[in-house]
């Protein structure tokens, strides 16, 4: 083989090398979704205060996972698997909640905890709990272990007992939603998970724990303290 044959047959070997990588990478982050970046927005006026959205709905079609619902979508859903928030900050965060709800399995998942005040805001009205049976889905917030940090927030988010005021995003038709507010305060640079504690998941077996609440990024996701 001549210089510039070998040369040129190098190349192709890195193209196609390249190629298969990329597709690997591909084939990797499409098991494991992880959504655009929501960044915590920091406030002009509070120093090491930042304030973030998320969303909880009762199907996909809303868009998160693709035009009309992506793969599943009649699954239920977070807005977003991936928040982003500064170190040692107050994190003001908003919940907008969208779906129905029932019955939690441990009323643990009922009651606020971990946040600043140890409440929440309901559309407006400081809660430290929900009452039994009104709980649609939970933000709960804990260190991936072995990752050393203590942070551990958990919130009910209320039934949606709405039916007016349509909302549509997406595809989707959702009611008003129940506005959940609440804050807790970050320390060093670490990756926590969060997920929900309601079994809105479906299942074969019926138990409420699996699809959407095994699925990465359909009930659960991280928040990256950076
Ligand atoms: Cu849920």
């Amino acid at each position: 083989m001549d210089r510039s044959k070998s040369l040129g047959v190098a190349l192709v070997s890195v193209l196609l090398g390249g190629g298969a990588l990329a597709l690997g990478g591909f084939v990797l982050a499409s098991n494991t979704p992880h959504q655009k970046a929501l960044q915590c927005i920091e406030s002009s006026t509070h120093s090491h205060t930042c304030s973030v959205t998320l969303s909880t709905f009762p199907d996909s079609l809303e868009g998160v996972h693709g035009a009309n619902g992506g793969p599943h979508p009649d699954w239920v859903t977070y807005s977003n698997d991936n928040v982003v928030v500064p170190a040692n900050t107050t994190v003001n965060m908003t919940i907008d909640q969208y779906d129905t709800g029932g019955n939690v399995n441990n009323p643990f998942f009922d009651s606020v905890v971990g946040t600043n005040g140890g409440t929440a805001a309901v559309n407006g009205k400081v809660v430290t709990h929900v009452a039994l049976g009104d709980t649609g889905h939970t933000f709960t917030l804990r260190g991936i272990p072995g990752n050393g940090k203590t942070l551990f927030v958990s919130v009910p988010l209320p039934y949606n007992f709405g039916t007016k005021f349509p909302v549509r995003l997406g595809t989707g038709t959702y009611p008003k939603p129940v506005v959940v507010k609440f804050s807790f305060t970050t320390g060093g640079p670490a990756v926590y998970e969060f997920n929900c504690e309601f079994p809105c998941g479906g299942s074969r077996e019926g138990n409420g724990f699996g699809e959407a609440m095994q699925a990465f990024g359909y009930m659960s996701g991280t928040i990256t303290v950076k």
